[in-house]
């Protein structure tokens, strides 16, 4: 393991730990300027950071941890543009002054490239894992293109506390069971924030690794030499045989946690941190290796000076203008209009669990880069309402497979994924057990475009079977629209019948950005009394539905609008089913609005309805109160008061913690027909 460092390497990693002290220095010099946005920088750890990020190519991945701006001045990132994140400035390259210092985000032809870095620790093992995968994906699919030499490979840091996080597991867990090529590095500095290891952690996180069947070294992270030599050593076997290696590295920690907490308010081992500090040894090795201490001075002495005027031009830079708050919320899709056949040549009516297998299919004939992995959707059971069956055995287990159980990993991996160019399409296997997955989507998956300014949409379908009935009882019946929709990035869609379930499966897998399908298992089939018409026929290939489009199912008559007669429901999911069996039961007096995409919502179609009718019900399978019903109602009431002749009346399930499994209780919890008619009845009566 004699590595040869060359001495051209060593002025570099020596210039680059000079300017990483330099920026350490003048931020804490300037502290009340610069404390404005907190902050964290390396100090303590940046010869680890530098020996990895000085060996990284440009095709490699890296996600840097917010204590890591060695590893980004080590692939290039200026010292100036460092500072514009620091102090939020428009040109930040990473996000345009909406994160973090040090939490980048990079996508540049000659860099190894960065997905968005949040600063919830520990998350960015999962969608970093997500590239691994993707990268083997693509290998074992024989895309085109594909380096043959100099394999990619994917770096993933972090501190040694957040690698205690249950996510951090799941990562690891597929990093070892798919063979992914990926280093996980843990800077262990024994802080949690004031929290020590002992109180912490059991094991340090080799042995933690080994659990996993993950190859693990251990190196003091302070000394180049020999950090050098382990990370080239753990790169090339990782390039070599497509597999996870986790680097130990032991720093001490010389800086303040951040800007906000300070260390000597809890600091009991400064004296023997300070002791093992990088610098003089780094110093040291270039003196030994014929390098004059003089000139070492010197570039310590120019870096400073340089340091200084770069900081002065920071601070006279542009901030963000009021109006930039609104970029990049969602990326552009060309998906704006119905189009296609929606009448195929088959006219045998199809369930609307086929519509998403038959989308699906068609998708994945089309394009490679297009997979499905989730709970029990592989071949051998093709998911637990058999809505992925026959997909395993046309593509292989390489493109449909199982995973083990981890909503996070599934959900949150989707970044990684379509960061590499595939498009997942994943599931949930109820929306009850979307809970564990939803951190990452809030975390990671909603935020990624935004937060990268641009440079880094999520596109991704996350399939979740949704709603009450077959027995499902209070873990298997649970919605959760208003979660979702209250996670703005993200778009929601609820489509009613097989025809819209397949025009939106298409329109969502061409959208760049993430997209969740709540599917109601309770009318995949049609068979509960009432959904009979969630069968339709086949739409052809090539019939998409765009997102945000609702549509009128039922009319009321021209005679009862005009006479004041009418009502608009507006509902979707069950809710469109429960209101056409209520709707017969009156005289062309009812307009049905199914939503069938939830967010972007199709206010204008909604408003335009309201104001003819002047009253509304929103009905939704959820419980009322507080909920994305309850919302929808208060943004009508504020965009058509005038046209009013009723307060909007919102009708869901009873607002309690869960459905029981007990028939005639389900029953009572959840709206119906009975109870829609009988709410209508009261409001004509008014
Ligand atoms: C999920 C999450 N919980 C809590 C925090 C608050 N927090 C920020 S840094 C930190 C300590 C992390 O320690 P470690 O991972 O060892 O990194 P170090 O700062 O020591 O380099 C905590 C608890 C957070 N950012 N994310
Ligand atoms: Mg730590």
């Amino acid at each position: 393991m004699s590595e040869i460092i060359s001495k051209e390497t060593l002025k570099k990693a020596y210039t680059l730990l000079c300017t990483a002290r330099s920026l350490s220095e003048i931020y804490e010099l300037n502290k009340d300027i610069t404390s404005k946005y907190v902050h964290a920088t390396s100090k303590g750890h940046e010869v680890i950071q530098l020996a990895l990020s000085l060996q990284l190519d440009k095709n490699d991945w890296v996600s840097p941890y917010y204590r890591d701006d060695s590893i980004l001045l080590g692939i290039g990132i200026s010292p100036y543009e460092l500072m514009l994140q620091l102090l939020c400035k428009i040109d930040d390259p990473f996000s345009g002054g909406r994160t973090y210092y040090s939490h980048p985000s990079l996508k540049k032809e000659n860099m190894p490239k960065i997905i968005h870095q949040s600063s919830a620790t520990g998350m960015q093992a999962i969608p970093t894992t997500g590239i691994a995968l993707g990268i083997k994906y693509k290998y074992e699919n024989n895309f085109p293109n594909l380096s043959k030499n100099k394999k990619p490979i994917v770096v993933c840091s972090f501190g040694d506390a957040a690698i205690t996080e249950g996510e951090v597991s799941e990562a690891f867990q597929m990093a070892a069971l798919k063979k992914l090529p990926i280093l996980y590095l843990v800077q262990d500095n024994e802080w949690d924030i004031s929290a020590h290891s002992s109180e912490t952690r059991a094991v340090d996180a080799s042995t933690y690794a080994k659990g996993f069947g993950i190859k693990s070294y251990t190196v003091d992270g302070t000394d180049f030499k020999k950090s050098y030599s382990i990370v080239s050593q753990a790169i090339n076997e990782i390039r070599e045989k497509s597999i996870p290696i986790l680097i130990h590295a032991k720093v001490p920690l010389l800086n303040h946690h951040t800007s906000g907490v300070r260390m000597e308010w809890y600091r009991d081992d400064i004296k023997e941190s300070l002791e093992r500090d990088p610098f003089p040894k780094l110093k040291q090795l270039l003196i030994s290796n014929g390098f004059k201490e003089d000139e070492l001075n010197k570039i310590e002495k120019d870096i400073k000076e340089s340091i200084k005027k770069e900081f002065k031009r920071a601070l006279e830079a542009k901030d963000p203008k009021e109006e930039d708050l609104f970029n990049f919320k969602f990326a552009p899709t060309k998906i704006k209009e119905e189009k296609g056949n929606i009448k195929s040549d088959n006219n045998e009516p199809i369930f609307m669990v086929d519509a998403a297998i038959f989308a699906i299919k068609e998708l994945m004939t089309d394009h490679p880069e297009c997979l499905l992995y989730g709970q029990d959707v592989g071949k051998r059971l093709g998911g637990v309402f058999r809505e992925a069956a026959t997909l395993g055995e046309k593509f292989g287990d390489k493109r449909v497979f199982n995973t083990p159980i981890q909503e996070a990993f599934i959900i949150g991996s989707t970044v990684g994924m379509s960061a590499v160019g595939l498009k997942p399409i994943v599931e949930i296997q109820f929306a009850d057990y979307i809970w564990p997955g939803l951190n990452q989507l809030f975390t990671e998956v909603s935020r990624s475009y935004y937060l990268s300014n641009g440079k880094w949409p999520v596109s991704c379908i996350i399939r979740v079977p949704t709603g009450a009935y077959g027995s499902g009882g209070p873990y298997h019946s649970s919605s959760v629209e208003s979660i979702l929709t209250n996670i703005h990035g993200i778009k929601v869609a609820y489509p009613s019948n097989a025809a819209d379930l397949k025009g939106i499966m298409k329109a969502a897998y061409y959208d760049p950005n993430p997209v969740v399908i709540l599917e109601h298992k309770g009318l995949y089939w049609g068979k509960i009394k009432g959904t009979e018409e969630t069968k339709t026929i086949e739409p052809d290939k090539n019939y998409i539905l765009p997102l945000g489009k609702a549509n009128v199912l039922l009319n009321a008559s021209k005679k009862m609008i005009e006479n004041g007669n009418s009502i608009c429901i507006v509902t979707y999911g069950m809710g469109v089913y429960w209101s056409k069996t209520a709707a017969k039961k009156f005289n062309n007096q009812i307009e049905i609005i199914d939503l069938r995409t939830l967010y972007p919502l199709d206010e204008e179609l909604i408003y335009e309805s309201v104001k003819k009718h002047g009253r509304c019900i929103i009905i939704s399978e959820e419980p009322s109160s507080n909920s994305f019903a309850q919302s929808l109602a208060s943004r009508i009431s504020q965009n058509c008061f005038n046209y009013l002749d009723s307060a909007i009346k919102v009708i869901g399930s009873e607002n309690l913690p869960a459905i029981p499994l007990n028939s005639n209780l389900e029953e009572r919890m959840l709206p119906n027909a009975i109870k829609i008619e009988k709410e209508l009845k009261k409001i004509f009566n008014f």
